[in-house]
């Protein structure tokens, strides 16, 4: 006989989200730590809760190696729960029926693997599940867990239109309107990640929220990424491709093309700075957060730069530089924290040197005490910051 899973019922809290893990994901930590890391499931498990706390949820959590089994939780949650996390284990490679099964209870469910599974054997590739998914997160480690808790919590407190251009999975966006008729101004986002496929626009959601929240519109835009190894064209051209689809959005929502931001952070504000230069619209201006602008300032030993130019690294460096790239007419407010170990703050400096020098407007702000990730965060004291020198 198979147990079924009581839940007991909640309080109340913003949101019940179920944790499902599936098969030999009860090994964690004690094997392959350099595939899955050192982290136990039990501690995943208390990570996940204290994380959806954080964000005034519940969470419950469930792992099983049986199909039947997961079937059934996922059944179960019918009713009581507003969100899943979903880390099928292998089974997400095979198993029609956990699709079929997460399709019929219309659950948002966020599939999580802990690995890459695009950089591993072929058939760790597909995901049968995925489609049934309203968002996959990969190669993150543990950490993607705590990204998907966060992406079901952001779809839910402001649920985005998602549009795509058709061509391609990863040419694709959230859009969000504000209250009121508009037209309205539109901010587009683009994520960092040093161009890797593992990271993803669910990224820059907390600000995508906050943004629409004070009034402007947001397109927080997906772009290909690497690998393929080389693909700069298509990333730096999905990132222009991005600004001008507010165009076309323009033609059936409220938007006002003639007032566009694109607010890249990382390696999203390199690829706003040469997708603005490649857009047919011009924006506004640009919001640089934490950027990687000057491709010099890069450690050498660095891999993400040869991953995006391949072959081409010698000869088109200069290229894809943004500091040799600095757009005409576009002012640019450029902020760093001077804690941040993941992108030097000289970046910023030397991209504001470089644009006051050839007559643009440029903004450096620098803040104390913030790192990297402060400034992607809605409730950090570096993004209230920010967003009093936007609004
Ligand atoms: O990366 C993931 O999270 C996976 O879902 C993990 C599954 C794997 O089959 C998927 O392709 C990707 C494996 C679960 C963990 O298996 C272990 C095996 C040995 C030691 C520890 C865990």
């Amino acid at each position: 006989m198979i147990w079924r899973i009581v839940w007991q019922p909640v309080a109340s809290p913003l949101m019940h989200i179920l944790l499902l893990n599936g098969p030999n994901l009860n090994l964690l930590g004690s094997r392959a730590p350099e595939v899955y890391g050192s982290t136990t499931l039990a501690e995943v498990e208390q990570m996940c809760r204290q994380w959806a706390g954080d964000l005034g949820h519940r969470l419950d959590a469930y792992q099983s190696n049986h199909e039947g089994a997961l079937i059934e939780a996922i059944h179960d949650a019918r009713g009581a729960f507003d969100g899943i996390v979903f880390n099928p284990g292998a089974y997400s490679h095979t198993s029609y029926a956990l699709h079929d099964a997460v399709g019929a209870v219309e659950i948002p469910t966020v599939e999580v693997h802990i690995s890459n599974v695009r950089a591993r054997e072929a058939w760790r590739r597909t995901s049968r599940i995925e489609p049934a998914c309203v968002y996959q997160i990969f190669g993150r480690g543990v950490d993607g867990y705590q990204a998907a808790i966060r992406r079901i919590h952001h779809l839910d407190a402001s649920p985005p239109i998602v549009r795509g251009s058709g061509d391609h999975p990863d040419r694709v966006g959230d859009l969000r309107l504000p209250a009121g008729d508009g037209p309205h101004p539109v901010v587009v986002l683009l994520h960092g990640g040093f161009w890797r496929e593992q990271y993803t626009r669910d990224t820059l959601d907390s600000l995508a929220v906050d943004l629409t929240a004070r009034g402007v519109a947001t397109w927080n835009a997906e772009y290909r990424r690497i690998p393929p190894i080389g693909a700069w064209r298509t990333t730096i051209g999905d990132a222009a491709d991005a600004i001008d689809a507010v165009t076309d959005l323009a033609a059936e929502f409220p938007l006002d093309p003639s007032d566009i931001t694109v607010l890249g952070h990382s390696a999203g504000a390199h690829l706003a700075v040469l997708g603005a230069n490649g857009a047919d619209v011009k924006p506004r201006r640009l919001v640089l957060l934490g950027g990687v602008l000057d491709l010099g300032v890069l450690d050498p030993e660095h891999d993400a730069l040869p991953n995006l130019l391949g072959d081409e690294l010698v000869t088109h460096k200069d290229i894809v530089d943004p500091i040799s790239h600095v757009p005409q007419g576009v002012a640019s407010l450029v902020v760093h924290g001077d804690d941040d170990v993941a992108v030097d703050p000289a970046h910023s400096a030397n991209y504001v040197a470089a644009s006051t020098a050839r007559g643009e407007d440029a903004t450096l702000i620098t803040l104390r005490g913030s790192d990297h990730w402060d400034l992607i965060d809605a409730r950090s004291d570096a993004w209230k910051t920010i967003a009093g020198h936007l609004f």
